[in-house]
């Protein structure tokens, strides 16, 4: 797609899933990757196979969303070639148990928090005010499902990607004057290590999120989030709810076993 034709991406969580799916869908249609993540030899590997693939350039950041300083930092230290970006992807989330409110433990709470609210802030607070200086830029936040609907135990997880959908709001509302655009991208179940993540490495029970159904793919996300960043310059793409055919709401899901 030549719209996106040497456009910069910057995504962060680019090391796996619904990122490093976005990073090849976007460095398909030839724009130029600034790719993030704290697992360093991912990004370095996915940079590699992107560039001989693609033939594009790739900018890698091993960063720690959490890290306001580091967010802070690495944004403004951007080589010249690098600091106009035109594409944010704020992807970079985790889930981490499936407990109830009473029993949920406050480190896996802070970890959802400091990364899916505060690390979205970070970057975003780092990025933003170069696009609207420069008068164009997409931000692309994905939310979920889980931040439409609350399910049992799903807690402070949900509210996190509530407070995502909030702040997806709050950015349309205050760029509304400037031609930033501002888009979220909802999923529902995606099969990614999401809940490997989420059950810290439990295959077997990771892989019964998805028994029974056919889960979307990373790359059916990509292409939603290509679909919102490759509109012409007037369309503003503001919201995409994405579910796989099996699945109805977080709790009416269709599975064969
Ligand atoms: P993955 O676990 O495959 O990918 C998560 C990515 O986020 C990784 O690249 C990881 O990189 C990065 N990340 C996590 N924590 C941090 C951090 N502190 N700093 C920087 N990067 C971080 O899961 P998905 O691809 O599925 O998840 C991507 C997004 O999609 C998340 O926001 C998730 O909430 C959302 N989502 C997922 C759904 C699903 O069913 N899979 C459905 C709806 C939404 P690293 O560990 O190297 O830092
Ligand atoms: C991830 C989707 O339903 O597993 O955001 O929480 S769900």
């Amino acid at each position: 797609m030549t719209r996106l034709k040497n456009a910069i991406a910057l995504i962060t969580g680019a090391s796996s899933g619904i990122g490093e799916a976005c990073a090849r869908k976007f460095a398909e249609a030839g724009a130029r990757l600034i790719l993030t993540a704290r697992r360093k030899e991912r990004l370095i590997e996915l940079a590699n196979n992107i560039r001989n693939d693609h033939n594009t350039d790739v900018h890698i950041i091993t960063l720690d969303v959490r890290d306001q300083k580091a967010v802070e930092t690495s944004i403004s230290a951007l080589p010249d070639a690098w600091k106009a970006v035109d594409i944010l992807v704020n992807n970079a989330g985790l889930s981490r148990g499936l407990d109830k409110i009473h029993e949920g433990k406050l480190q896996d709470w802070e970890e959802m928090i400091d990364t899916n609210v505060k690390g979205l802030l970070y970057i975003s607070r780092a990025v933003i005010p170069g696009m609207v200086e420069r008068g164009r830029g997409t931000v692309i936040n994905i939310g979920s499902i889980a931040g439409r609907e609350v399910y049992p135990m799903g807690n402070v997880y949900c509210a996190s990607k509530f407070a995502v959908d909030a702040l997806t709001k709050g950015m349309r509302l205050d760029l509304v004057d400037t031609p930033v655009r501002v888009c979220t991208v909802d999923p529902g179940l995606v099969e990614t290590e999401f809940s490997q993540v989420r059950f810290r490495g439990d295959a077997v029970r990771a892989k019964k999120a998805y028994r029974g159904l056919t889960p979307l793919t990373a790359d059916d996300v990509a292409d939603a989030v290509f679909f919102a960043a490759s509109r012409p310059p007037h369309v503003q793409c503001a919201e995409i709810l994405l579910l796989p055919t099996d699945q109805a709401s977080p709790t009416v899901v269709h599975r064969t076993q």
